[in-house]
């Protein structure tokens, strides 16, 4: 049986040539670069959780953001699913600094880190670089391999809150 979806954010801010990212220093994901982002709360709007999400492991305030894709994750023989809504900002206010979470790093846009993110992330993060919207479905094996995928880029505009 497959269970309902977490919902969770994923926020990247880029101003190229340069992206910003941060090494997640302890819970889920620990030992990654990655977007900053997290669980959305009860009550919560998808977006006010991205932006909370932000200032609370980087300490900077996102400008418009919008949400550019939508990415289920579930792992090999395991009920849950995480549905990651990620959002794009170029603009914000304040300096990053480190949180607990997550310690902040500027990176040129082609030295992305690959190696030491999600293995998802080379795959939707051309997409979401080339500036398309998208959707899609990642299975891992125990390792956190990828196994299985799908991942298309769509004409919808996630703007607008699903
Ligand atoms: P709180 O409630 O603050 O403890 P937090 O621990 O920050 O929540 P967490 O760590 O569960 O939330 O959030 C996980 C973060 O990792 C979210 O931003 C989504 C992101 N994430 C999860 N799986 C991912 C994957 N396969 N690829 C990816 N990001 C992923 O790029």
């Amino acid at each position: 049986m497959t269970a309902s979806p977490k919902l969770l954010t994923l926020c990247l801010i880029t101003q190229p040539p340069r992206i910003l990212l941060g090494m997640k220093k302890r819970g889920f994901g620990a030992g990654r670069w990655n977007g900053f982002g997290g669980k959305v709360s009860p009550g919560e709007t998808i977006e006010d959780a991205a932006k909370r999400e932000l200032q609370e492991e980087a300490g900077i305030e996102a400008g418009p953001l919008t949400r550019r894709g939508i990415v289920e994750f579930r792992w090999q023989g395991k009920p849950d699913v995480l549905q990651v809504h990620v959002f794009h900002a170029d603009s914000f206010t304040g300096d990053p600094v480190e949180s607990e979470e997550m310690k902040p790093q500027w990176f040129a846009i082609e030295d992305i880190p690959y190696d030491e993110m999600w293995q998802d992330d080379r795959y939707w993060f051309p997409l979401f670089l080339a500036g398309k919207n998208f959707r899609g479905s990642f299975e891992f094996d125990e390792k956190d391999n990828v196994i299985n995928h799908e991942l298309h880029e769509t004409a919808e505009d996630l703007s607008v809150a699903a």
